[in-house]
């Protein structure tokens, strides 16, 4: 989870979010790239005395500054492109976990496990024991396998909610009347936090996301 101070971007911990991950820093090569060229481009401009009155039609200019940003961005549009590919091709296969979201609390069911359908709900700041996180804890938490590939398929009971697990780079919309699926999978055990985050009214702040990670044999018992 994200702490104080944090400006990058979390830790991975699912494949995804590592290919996510690179393709940010692949992206910001070239927005720091341009920043600079510009902001240099800029303050030389203001400074020196030159004066371009006597010069037409600079077509090796013109075809140069056209034909060097396409390229930049068919270097930044490949990746992009791949990197969407592949978030379409997991979360077809897997165990389950169904995420309905309500006003304001979100509702699991794993059906492959013994648990029945059960709701997730923030716990209070008052009934916090040391250690927990304000805001972020839930009373249930779904638990699953990690390193296994699960299928999270959301829907809504009733306005629409998100589903996101920022480490692990899923962020899928709950809308009523509809099923959306995405692919999750861990790295490591471990409890990992989101929060809903399409905004759903009054309590939207109030109902975070909590998913822990355990040993597939320990899932399996
Ligand atoms: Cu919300």
């Amino acid at each position: 989870m994200s702490h104080w101070g944090a400006i990058n971007l979390l830790d991975p911990s699912s494949p995804v979010q590592t290919e996510m991950m690179l393709f940010h820093d692949h992206a910001m090569i070239l927005l720091v790239g341009i920043f600079s060229l510009v902001a240099l481009l800029g303050v030389k401009l203001s400074v020196n005395k030159l004066s371009t009155r006597t010069t037409h039609e600079a077509q090796t200019l013109e075809i140069l500054w056209t034909i060097l940003p396409g390229f930049l961005l068919i270097w930044l549009a490949l990746p992009s492109l791949r990197l969407l590919y592949l978030l379409d091709e997991q979360g077809n296969n897997g165990l389950i976990l169904k995420a309905i979201g309500h006003q304001w609390y979100w509702s699991y069911e794993i059906p492959s496990s013994s648990t029945s359908s059960f709701d997730s709900y923030m716990v209070q700041e008052k009934d916090l024991s040391k250690g927990e996180y304000r805001l972020l804890e839930v009373d249930n938490r779904p638990v699953l396998p990690y390193n296994t590939p699960i299928s999270v398929l959301t829907t809504s009971a009733d306005v629409i909610h998100s589903w996101t697990l920022p480490s692990m780079g899923a962020k899928v919309d709950a809308v009523p009347g509809r099923l959306n699926l995405i692919g999750l999978s861990s790295y490591f055990p471990g409890v990992f936090y989101g929060q809903c985050s399409e905004i759903c009214g009054a309590n939207h702040s109030y109902m975070p996301i909590v998913i822990e990670f355990i040993k597939l044999e320990d899932f399996i018992q």
